[in-house]
């Protein structure tokens, strides 16, 4: 029996990811589990791809190390990625998604350059990890947010909190 659902928080790198899941663990009583964290943590990883230089995670060991997790419940999932995980880890899905200059700057203060700066953006206009999303999950619990501001951000965590309390009455928890 879950203690809660399982939430994952996904959209492209810079779109506030975890700004949203720091702000959800102080208003919830979530576990929040970042995947680049987790892989970096443990090691995780399975090489470097030069070209979007970044490390490779190691897809294997993070669902291990995530199953038993998911099964207690009561977890959001922070990654810039989704179609790994299985279908069954998750009870609502949320893609956050930024105006192209708003995530440009955003990547840029992180010190993105170049072509990573260029691929991230584009990652974002051409709606991937959206598509990503709908490939991999039920329409019905994918819901897109937008998250160009700090209200957005409030916005946001209020709706998660709302149907997180609802998602406890319906399954008596
Ligand atoms: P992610 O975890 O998706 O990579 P982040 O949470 O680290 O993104 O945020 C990237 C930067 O943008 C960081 O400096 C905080 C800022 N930010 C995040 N969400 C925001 C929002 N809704 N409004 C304004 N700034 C935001």
């Amino acid at each position: 029996m879950k203690t809660g659902p399982n939430i994952l928080i996904t959209g492209t790198p810079g779109v506030g990811k975890s700004t949203l899941c720091q702000h959800l663990t102080e208003h919830t009583h979530m576990d929040w589990v970042c995947v680049g964290d987790l892989a970096r943590d443990n090691n995780f990883f399975d090489g470097y791809d030069h070209e979007r230089e970044c490390p490779i995670i190691d897809e294997e060991k993070i669902l291990d190390e995530l199953e038993d997790m998911i099964e207690e419940g009561n977890k959001i999932i922070d990654y810039h990625g989704c179609e790994f995980f299985p279908e069954r880890f998750f009870d609502i899905v949320f893609v956050l998604r930024t105006d192209n200059t708003v995530l440009y700057d955003r990547l840029y203060a992180r010190g993105y350059r170049g072509k990573k700066l260029e691929d991230n953006v584009e990652c974002e206009i051409m709606e991937i990890l959206k598509d990503e999303a709908l490939n991999s999950y039920q329409p019905n619990i994918i819901h897109q947010l937008n998250s160009n501001t700090h209200t957005d951000m409030e916005n946001n965590a209020q709706k998660i909190c709302m149907w997180i309390q609802q998602w406890k009455k319906d399954n008596n928890v």
